[in-house]
């Protein structure tokens, strides 16, 4: 292996997709490979913790974890603050996403009854406190730390991308409509030059 290889499942979604921006923005070069659910149960042993994304590097075993890869990816390449009380602030929100998939991700293999009464009861209850949690944290504009983009600011527009795209059922696409910070963060990473041309390419 001569460049680092980024194994994901084959969609533009998620902790997999949020790692392939964070390289695409670092300007690395790298293999993009993607897993069909047929090939994932005979590879999920073999990784790290079981779980994808994982990247491959030359220099090491494989790593997992997507808040471990993106730290790693934006320490090396000026998308991760050098300052260890920022990086933290970042790393903590970094944490308050995955809290929202832990919780919303079980959902997706409910059976329908159970699943509308699990989403409407997040709707009620744990979104809008998550909400409110990240819309008092994110203290810079356009992004969570100021001018420039990190990669909490990846983090927090993938999730809030999949939540607000209207394709989750029994979450409305305006679940985060009262919180102009977090949606801010969304639409300018949305809007970013380096991520726009990620979308142009692939
Ligand atoms: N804490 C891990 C979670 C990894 C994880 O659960 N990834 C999902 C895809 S987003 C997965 O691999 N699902 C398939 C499986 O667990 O078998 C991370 O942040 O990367």
């Amino acid at each position: 292996m001569n460049k680092p290889k980024l194994i994901y499942f084959d969609a533009p979604v998620s902790r997999g997709e949020e790692c392939r921006l964070a390289l695409h923005l670092a300007g690395i070069d790298f293999e993009d490979a993607r897993i069909k659910p047929a090939d994932w149960p005979a590879m999920k042993e073999q990784m790290p913790y079981g779980g994808l994304p994982v990247l491959e590097l030359p220099e090491c075993t494989p790593l997992a974890h997507s808040n471990a890869i993106l730290v790693l990816i934006g320490r090396r390449y000026g998308l991760h603050p050098a300052d260890d009380v920022e990086a933290a602030r970042h790393e903590g929100m970094m944490q308050h996403v995955e809290d929202l998939r832990a919780v919303v991700g079980p959902t997706i293999r409910m059976g329908d009854a159970e699943k509308k009464a699990a989403r409407e009861a997040l709707v009620a209850g744990f979104l809008p406190a998550w909400a409110r949690s990240a819309e008092k944290n994110i203290l810079g504009e356009p992004f969570f730390g100021g001018a420039r983009l990190h990669v909490v600011d990846l983090k927090l527009h993938m999730v809030v991308r999949w939540l607000v795209g209207g394709k989750v059922d029994h979450i409305p696409a305006t679940i985060f409509a009262g919180y102009p910070r977090l949606m801010g963060v969304h639409d300018a990473v949305r809007d970013h030059a380096g991520v726009k041309s990620w979308y142009s390419k692939s």
